[in-house]
């Protein structure tokens, strides 16, 4: 069924209860720099993307928010395909688990591995992370609660389930993974699910009933209190988007090229995922591909700490493609990276300004000063045929490299080229050559020169997708297959042309674009942001977007401790629990209203990511949710005790 000619390419499903930040930008970047690079080449190539929109987490999310799931998932939805269009992703279909022909797939999924024998009903008895959507057994919860993965206290649940038969499919597992030695990459990674899987694997409880937000069983069992289990669910679009199940014309693209995940969800898809596909009967993908984890200033990035980099953000202040050139090129592939708007600009000052635009701005300088603009590289090879074998081996380099998921050793060796050339003129000269009356030789260097960059800008291009045809159109040419075919495939020289002069392509940055030396905080900008006359106003105040509300973190809490501040009149000092490490100390002007007896045990509503504020001498790292008017102050709490830490929203 699959061809080499077909490159099948997809994105995780991004979960709609968090809205995209540089996380799930770098996986969808490399995503579209592979499918871009595929098509270039002229593989017949389908790019998938989309959003995983069932499950409890979802649910509970919707309802915190006085909406139905589906109005919820709706509008999260809309910002995750708003912002790939923003960024000019190319992805051939955006996936909603929400879609009807991806629940008609599930369900016959469903039905295929119910009939050939694999699902079978039981009880399921054990602990969920909902934040997780996981089931861990007891062995792996930490102090015999909270989720190994994420840290939040699981939930037990005790309830009849469907299992599908993971631990039969243990041993073809371990013999997919023996005898292809790059299905998962990087190879290390191969290692530790081979090790999680040599340890033994139990039944996957597959439905869930204690809610409703999911995929139905297939109408035949009969079986209505059950919903599926989100992950199976999510797993199947990939073959759902190809039609599997309802109509089946693009399932020729079948096996996956590549499932780019982050390593968070390598499990999912190194393990339930090829079992599922054995049990359907379908080919295993040819690569699971695991990324790293972008953390900001060592930490990792939560809408509860409020430190997570908006992309749109970065990529309007520095530029979509320098970002984009950024990601790809600051962190090994699979090792995780931290974001700083340093390392951000070392790049762009440095690879792109003084080693790729230079070198642009000294062709276009030279051929204007010498040959009225006009370059000719018919002589290249008779003078520099050594500088062109260098360029050619590392060119040819490249392509394993990005199938093997190296994407910064990609852009490393992409850059060796330009070393090339830029010493090239440095050794030889132009303006000595002019004095010395080598012409020929002079023209051959401009031809050598222009040779490099406009290979350099093919390669380029996947990563870089709005600069290089910049570069190639000065350049007198048009980046596509032919020109792919000529340059680098058939390793042919750039045909004579007038070159075109541009604006510099990457103007130095001296310092950092975003506040603070990072990105600028949402809610900080949003006040300073002047409000455009045509946007709508609520009683005065301007209408935010649910990204904004996002920024801010609420969350239930309870008073632990409570006591007055000596001597202010208005002042408590309060210790609230909000499911962390230890309890914050909350400075809250409510005295007049309520003791600290009042207080203490009661449960609150935080404002969790405030910035830390000082009053009287006393740090209050929160603030509590209260209304007020000519009667007085009162508290905003929940209306039945909740877990400290339940976010609000
Ligand atoms: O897991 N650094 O969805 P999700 C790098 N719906 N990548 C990150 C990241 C970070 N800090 N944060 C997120 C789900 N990602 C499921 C997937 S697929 C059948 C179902 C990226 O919204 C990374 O690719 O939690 C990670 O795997 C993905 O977002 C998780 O997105």
């Amino acid at each position: 069924m699959s061809s080499c000619h077909k490159a099948y390419i997809t994105t995780p499903i991004y979960y709609v209860n968090d809205i995209a930040h540089i996380g799930h930008a770098y996986t969808t970047i490399i995503a579209d720099t592979l499918a871009r690079y595929s098509r270039m080449i002229g593989l017949d190539t389908f790019f998938l993307t989309g959003t995983d929109e069932h499950g409890q987490k979802i649910e509970e999310s919707a309802k915190a928010r006085g909406k139905s799931p589906q109005e919820y998932a709706d509008e999260i939805s809309a910002t995750f395909k708003n912002l790939w269009d923003d960024f000019g992703i190319s992805y051939d279909k955006f996936i909603r688990t929400t879609d009807v022909d991806h629940m008609k797939g599930v369900q016959k999924a469903f039905k295929v591995m119910y009939d050939n024998g694999d699902i079978y009903k039981d009880v399921y008895k054990g602990h969920y992370c909902i934040s997780c959507e996981t089931f861990f057994p007891e062995i792996q919860l930490v102090d015999g609660e909270f989720c190994p993965e994420c840290g939040k206290p699981t939930t037990v649940v005790e309830e009849e389930s469907y299992f599908f038969k993971l631990s039969k499919y243990q041993d073809r597992l371990l013999a997919w993974y023996d005898a292809h030695p790059e299905c998962i990459l990087p190879r290390s990674k191969r290692n530790e699910v081979i090790r999680f899987v040599e340890g033994g694997l139990e039944d996957l409880s597959i439905t869930r009933t204690s809610f409703d937000w999911g995929v139905k069983l297939p109408a035949e069992l009969n079986d209505p209190k059950h919903v599926m289990y989100v992950w199976l669910d999510a797993l199947m679009n990939y073959v759902t988007a190809l039609g599997y199940g309802t109509d089946e014309a693009k399932m020729d693209f079948w096996p996956a090229r590549v499932h780019l995940i982050g390593k968070d969800i390598l499990r999912f898809h190194a393990i339930y995922w090829p079992a599922f596909l054995m049990s359907l009967g379908l080919e295993m993908p040819k690569h699971i591909a695991a990324h790293g984890w972008w953390t900001r200033d060592g930490e990792k990035m939560s809408k509860s700490k409020g430190n997570v980099i908006n992309p749109k953000e970065v990529a309007d202040a520095y530029g979509l493609d320098n970002f984009r050139y950024f990601m790809l090129r600051e962190v090994p592939f699979g090792g995780d990276g931290d974001f700083s708007q340093k390392a951000l600009i070392d790049r762009i000052n440095s690879d792109l300004g003084n080693d790729l635009g230079n070198l642009l701005n000294r062709l276009i300088g030279m051929s204007g000063k010498y040959f009225e603009g006009r370059v000719d590289a018919s002589n290249v090879t008779k003078y520099y045929q050594t500088e062109l074998d260098e360029v050619e081996a590392s060119l040819d380099k490249l392509e394993p490299l990005l199938f093997e998921m190296q994407i910064h050793r990609y852009l490393e060796e992409l850059w060796r080229p330009l070393t090339v050339a830029n010493k090239a003129i440095d050794k030889y000269q132009p303006w000595t050559l002019m004095k010395e009356g080598k012409e020929e030789e002079a023209m051959a260097l401009n031809g050598l020169i222009a040779t490099i960059l406009a290979k350099v800008s093919v390669m380029l291009y996947p990563v870089m997708p709005q600069v290089c045809p910049k570069i190639a159109s000065a350049l007198g040419f048009t980046i596509d297959n032919a020109s792919w075919e000529k340059l680098i495939k058939n390793k042919r020289l750039i045909e004579a042309f007038t070159i075109e002069k541009i604006p510099p392509l990457f103007p130095r940055i001296e310092e950092p674009l975003l506040e603070q030396g990072k990105p600028a905080d949402t809610k900080e900008e949003a006040k300073k942001a002047p409000v455009k006359k045509e946007e709508k106003k609520e009683e005065g105040v301007a209408l935010i977007g649910i990204d904004q509300f996002f920024q801010t973190s609420l969350k239930v809490g309870t008073v632990v401790k409570a006591e007055e501040v000596p001597k202010s009149k208005k002042l408590l000092l309060l210790q609230v629990d909000l499911g962390e490490e230890k309890p914050r100390q909350i400075v809250a002007g409510i005295k007049e209203w309520y003791s600290a007896d009042d207080m203490l045990d009661t449960q609150v509503c935080v404002v969790a990511n405030l910035k830390p504020a000082k009053l009287m001498g006393y740090t209050s790292e929160g603030m509590l949710l209260a209304a007020k008017d000519e009667d007085g102050l009162c508290m905003i709490r929940p209306e039945k005790p909740k877990k400290p830490g339940t976010p609000i929203g």
